[in-house]
Order: structure tokens, then sequence, then C-alpha cells
């Protein structure tokens, strides 16, 4: 029973327990739509409106969307409560969000526990609120704060929800009894049945210049994505037409959104996050450890990110470092970092200076004796992880979990220098750690399932998104990156500039060209890390030889001023550099590649085609459990367009067989043995079979 009525004298209450999130699924729908009907008819004088559970309605119910819609719609739920003869109170904890809070917004009074916050997130679907949303909220709050609600999605706390009109009362003490006190103080007041469809939108001066200033930032912050646009045209909407024109226009509005193929992508990635945190094999059954502290060696940029983000979710941590000096510029560097952080009025004071004193640091071992989990980030190389594992095996108690941040070596390696390879794990963070919400958990060959299944949980608790992966060169991420550079740089050397390579990508939506990232990151990383490979493991020199030439005149990248660009001193403006041209052209000389120009076209689908064919070679080799997982670390660890669904979702989209002929064309082309097709890609194709099939006869 999803929706439950029951008359308290002169109350009505509506209960709606719909677990996990209350969505609004048909039942739901329907639940509500009855109960309104049925209040109507009885001696109650006013309804309460509220949920069991963790959360008031958290939304539509997703997983509907792309099925036929059975009625009663959101819309006509929303107009019976508006239209209502009684007024109808609806009560928030947790989250409101999206089609709940338009329901909310649909009742005539609104309260909510301190704790709750409301939103509109659709805008994160590639959708716009479908039911009223954009036409209710700038009545309440004006056009231009509906604009920033809605266009950014964010979530608003229930104390500045009430201070913006958007709820009435803050509630203390639990829930059900304080919303019933206030519907009954608000029908001893003879409160009137106050229908938002009947206000006017306040006139805040947002004129069509306002208007276009707007969408204008809006293309910067949303870049590629057409639902905020959207949401612009409803909202300017609301100002100039009547309430049901606006409702119309919306409708219709929301209606392209859905369809969208960027709404498709965005809703796959929702669902792609929330199931890459399942192992496959390992259930709820099997319990996590308990993390409690946590020790972290090496206070570089990683180390001193990783501690933040422990910090940050209120975890003590022990940062080690055997160099003192080393350690105390890890702290120093943690410090600015809060100290940026509270001056961009992102964080208080206090709660800055809380966090920054559960990191504490040390350059004794014996500090981790009892640290359930110790986090290795130490320079790249297998000599100094194999020392540091050893002395942990020695130090750390039983139970304690041992990781590794490498990004690329091999973790069954590091977990044989330890007497207990089963708790050794790969964690991955991504650099700034305490940004990028990207976690590849790499899974050694003995790592025991619980000390998996707290990776995962851990995961969450840190705000990340982890990604379980098999251990090879790369693990799943880096991997495909090596492919993706590897075009990069043959484009390069056969005739594309630095800027036509990187002005392609980030048209398509990458948030950096692979060129800036890699003058970003810095052209002496790939440098060192060469110098220690035989020629035969460097593999084809067209695919490095520009970047060392770069590095060998001193040109690391941004933090030399220069690279494939050159940057401006004071702006860190980048701007194309006809030494690097001459560099190119000098390189293509030497080993024999005869210039071309390239299209835009040809540059754009070697890159993604070079993306797919690792992902699907990751998949058959089950590095990755599944295709989602691969779009989840491409678009949270590598800044692929997440409106693209990631790169197997889009090589769905585009079709296996068109994307299986076109490597095959290339493969002709270039004589290239890294344009085989996979194996998997090939057998599906021939098969006529989706990823989805194969996954689902998988499991
Ligand atoms: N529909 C279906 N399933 C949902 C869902 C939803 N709206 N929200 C969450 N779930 C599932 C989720 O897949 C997971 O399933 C479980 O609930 C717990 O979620 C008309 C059109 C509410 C803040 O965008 O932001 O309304 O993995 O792991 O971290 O205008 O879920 O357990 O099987 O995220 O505590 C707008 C989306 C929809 C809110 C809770 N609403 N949800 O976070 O748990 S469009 C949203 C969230 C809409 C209207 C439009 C979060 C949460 P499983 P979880 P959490």
């Amino acid at each position: 029973m999803m929706v439950s009525y029951q008359q308290e004298n002169e109350l009505a209450v509506i209960t709606i327990n719909n677990p996990p999130v209350n969505a609004l699924s048909h039942g739901v729908r329907q639940g509500v739509f009855d109960a309104i009907a049925k209040a109507q008819a009885d001696d109650s004088k006013a309804i309460v409106l509220l949920c069991e559970g963790r959360t008031f309605v958290a939304g539509a119910d997703i997983s509907e969307f792309g099925k036929p819609m059975q009625e009663p719609s959101l819309a006509q739920v929303n107009a019976a409560l508006e239209s209502s003869s009684k007024p109808v109170i609806a009560a928030i904890h947790g989250t409101a969000l999206g089609g709940g809070f338009e329901l909310a917004l649909s009742c005539h009074y609104r309260c909510a526990v301190e704790s709750a916050a409301v939103g509109l997130p659709e805008v994160n679907l590639g959708l716009l609120p479908g039911a009223g949303g954009t036409q209710r909220v700038p009545r309440l709050i004006g056009l231009k704060a509906a604009l920033d609600m809605i266009t950014s999605g964010q979530k608003i706390g229930a104390v500045k929800a009430t201070e913006l009109g958007l709820i009435d009362r803050v509630l203390d003490g639990e829930l059900k009894p304080a919303a019933m006190a206030y519907a009954r103080e608000l029908l001893a007041n003879g409160a009137p049945l106050r229908r938002i469809r009947d206000m006017s939108v306040p006139a805040d001066g947002l004129n069509e210049q306002a208007l276009e200033n707007y969408r204008q930032q809006l293309n910067k912050r949303k870049r590629g994505q057409e639902a905020p646009q959207k949401i612009v045209d409803c909202i300017a909407a609301a100002a100039g037409r009547t309430f049901d024109e606006g409702l119309a226009f919306e409708r219709e509005r929301f209606a392209e959104c859905i369809a969208s193929e960027q709404s498709a992508a965005l809703r796959h990635i929702f669902f792609a996050e929330r199931s890459a945190a399942k192992i496959q094999g390992i259930g709820k059954a099997v319990q996590p450890r308990a993390i409690s502290k946590v020790g972290i060696i090496g206070a570089g940029t990683m180390g001193g990110g990783i501690a933040m983000v422990f910090a940050n979710a209120g975890i003590p941590v022990t940062l080690l470092d055997l160099n003192e000096e080393g350690l105390e510029r890890g702290l120093a560097l943690i410090a600015k970092n809060y100290g940026i952080t509270v001056s961009k009025g992102k964080l208080s004071e206090q709660e800055a200076a809380a966090r920054q004193a559960r990191i504490s640091g040390s350059t004794d071992y014996e500090s981790l004796a009892d640290a359930d989990l110790v986090i290795e980030a130490v320079f790249e190389s297998m000599d100094v992880k194999r020392q540091v594992f050893s002395k942990l095996d020695e130090v750390c108690k039983p139970g304690a979990i041992l990781a590794t941040n490498t990004s690329y070596l091999d973790v069954n390696d590091i977990a044989a220098t330890t007497s207990r390879p089963q708790d050794v794990i790969g964690l991955h963070f991504f650099s700034p750690a305490n940004v990028m919400r990207l976690l590849e958990v790499v899974r050694a060959d003995k790592t025991a399932d619980d000390v998996l299944a707290t990776a995962m949980a851990l995961g969450k608790r840190i705000g990340k998104v982890a990604v379980l992966a098999g251990v090879c060169y790369g693990f799943i991420g880096n991997r495909m990156l090596r492919q993706y550079g590897r075009e990069a740089q043959l484009c390069m050397i056969e005739g594309a500039s630095p800027e036509q390579i990187d002005g392609v990508l980030t048209r398509f939506g990458m948030a950096m060209g692979p060129l800036a990232v890699g003058d970003l990151a810095g052209l002496d990383i790939g440098y060192k890390a060469r110098e220690s490979l035989t020629e035969e493991q460097k593999g084809d020199p067209r695919t490095y030889c520009i970047a060392d030439a770069l590095v060998e005149q001193g040109r690391l990248g941004q933090k030399t001023g220069a690279g494939y660009y050159r940057y401006d001193p004071q702006t860190r403006a980048r701007s194309s550099d006809p030494e690097v041209l001459k560099i190119i052209k000098e390189q293509a000389a030497k080993h024999g590649v005869h210039q071309r120009k390239l299209s835009d076209e040809e540059i754009l689908d070697r890159h993604l085609l070079a993306l797919i064919n690792e992902g699907f070679r990751i998949l058959e080799e089950g590095i990755a459990q599944r295709s989602s997982d691969i779009d989840v670390v491409y678009v949270y660890g590598y800044g692929f367009p997440s409106y693209r669904g990631g790169p197997m979702f889009h090589a769905a989209q585009r079709g296996l067989k068109n994307v299986y002929e076109s490597i095959l064309k290339l493969q002709e082309q270039t004589g290239e043995a890294h344009w085989s097709p996979a194996p998997l890609l090939a057998q599906l194709v021939s098969e006529g079979k989706s990823l989805q099939d194969w996954e689902s006869s998988k499991n």
C-alpha cells in the first residue's frame, strides 16, 4: 500500500510509503489522487500530506521514464491538490526534490523539519520541472531567484527556504505531531486556501537584456546542455503568460527534454553511478569493516588532498611523511586550501578549522599502529611502495586495510610484499583528490570481499563515486587515456595543430582538450615515466617524440609557461605558439611522416573510437564489471560530457555496427594493430547483439 489515508479528528492525513525515496511511481500518484477525492467528501477540515521512511518525495520515478505514462499524471495530482476545497499542508523531511517539491508547491502550505531540504534538480537529468515548478517558484520567490534555483538544481535547506518563502514554517520536534499542530494553527487562524497559481509573478526587473545575459552565463556554466536554456524559456513564460498558458508551455518544453538524447544520457549516468557501487557476487551480507581512523603516507599533493577528503567526511587522519620539511609543506598546503575555500564563502571559518584539526602530522610509522585504514600516496616507484608496505605490515594492527593510491602499478606485486595480501587494495584517487569525485577501487587477486565492501561503502561516505577495477596497467581510466592520448599525438604529427585537436574535443563537450590537459599535468611526468622503459616498452616513437622534444627544450607545460601552448605569466591565458608547429614539423620529418590536413570529424572519430575500443577490451578482460562503470569512470574522472553518457553509452547510441565498421576502416587505412577491433565488439556485431544483451546474459 503506497498511500494510506486516515482521519484524525478534524485532520485528514495522507501518508506516502514507497521506499527507498517515495518516488512518484504510478501507485503513489493514484493513491494521492484518490485520497484527495476522499478528503473532499468527509468532515475533515484540513489535510496533512507526509511520507514514511527516510525522506519526503524525492521526485518522479526516473525508472518509469521512457515507458508510457499511466494516468493520473503528476500534473493531474497537483491540480487536484491545488483545487481542494480544504487546505492541504505538505509536511517535509529529508529532501523534497523535483516532482516531490512540485507536489508540495501544489499544496496550500508547506512546513518542514529543520534538517529538510527542497530542490528542483531536474536539470541534472537533462530535464526541467515538468509539473508546474517553473511556474509556481517564480510566483513565490521572483524570476531571478527561480532562475538560480532551477538552472543550478541546488538543494535549499529548510531555514533558507523559509526565508525565501518556499516553505512557510520550520517545525520543532517530530515531523507528524508538529505538522498536525501547525495545520490546526492554520485552521484556528482561518488561513485561506492560498493557491500559488493565483499569485502574480513579482516584477523584479528581469528584462530581456538581463535574460539574455543570463543565457550567456548559462552557456558557459552548462556548456553544450539544452535543458538549462529551456528552463530560462519556461521561467520567462511565467512572467508573460497566464498560469495555465505557462503550464502548457512548460509541458511542451518538458516533452522535448524527456525525449532528448541528452536526458537519456544523464539518466543513464544517474543509475550508472549508483550501480557502480554494487560488486557482483558480494551481497549486503558482507559487512564492511569499521573505519574510524585513517593514515595517509606521503604529504605531497595527492596525500594532502586525500587527507582533506577524510577530514571533510569527519574522519580523523594522521598524515605521515618521513621528511619533516615535506610534512610541514604538506600541512601548510592543506591550510592554504581550506583558507581558499573559506575565502570563496564555501566553508565557514569554524568548519574549516574543525576539519583541519582532524588532520595530524607525523614522521613516525608507529603513529599508524591503530589506524583502521592506511593509504599510501608516495612516489610512483614500485621499490618505494614495496618498502612502505613491508613497513606497514610490521606496524599496523591486524585487520587494518592497507591501500595504495598508485595510478597504474601492479597492486598484486604490492600485496605480495606483505603477510596480509587479503587486506591490500588499490584506492586510486584523482588529482586534485579533494575535488575530483572518481575513486577507482582496485581489486587485487587476494583482496578479501569485506575489504572491497568497505572500500565501496567508504567511497560513498567520503563523497566519491567508487568504481571497481581489476589489476592491469592503468586500471580503467588511465588505460583508456593512453589510447586517447596516442591518437592526439598521431593526429598532431600527421598535421593537426594542438588548437585544432583540443578545439574539436572541447566542442564535443570534453572539459579540456588532451594537449591542454598535458600542459596542465606537466609534460615531464610522461617523459620521466618513459625514461625507465625500453624502446620496445615505449611503443611507437611517433606517439611521444613531440612531447619529448618539447620537454627537452624546457617546455614542460603551464608550470614553465610553455608546452603545447604558451601561457601568460600573469593570467595563465593559453595561446598558440608557432614554435610548437615548427617542432611538430621537425618531428614529422624525422619520423618520415608525410603531413596532411585532417578534418575535424576524423580527429573526433579517432579519439572516441580509441576510447570505445579499449573500453570493449577492458570489459571482455573483466577489468570493469559493466560497461556503465566505464562510463562513470570517464565522466567523473576524465571530463567526458555527462550529457553524452560516457564512451560506452555513446557507442550504443551511435550503433555498435557503425562503431565496428569505422574501426575496421581505420585498421585498413593505417594497418595499425591498435585499430584491430576488440573481439567482444566484433562478436556482438556479428551476433547482432547490444551491450545490454551481453551483460544481462553474463549475469
Ligand atoms: N526515481 C527512481 N529511483 C530513485 C530516485 C528517483 N527519483 N531517486 C533515487 N532513486 C533510487 C536510487 O536509484 C537508489 O536505488 C535509491 O533510490 C537510493 O538513492 C516531474 C520529472 C533522493 C538525494 O533528481 O538525488 O521529478 O541503487 O543511492 O544517496 O518535474 O537519490 O538503492 O537500487 O541516491 O541517500 C527529480 C534524484 C526526478 C532526485 C537520495 N528528482 N535522487 O540520495 O540515495 S525528475 C531527482 C537523488 C522529476 C518532475 C521531474 C538521491 C536522493 P538503489 P541514492 P541517497
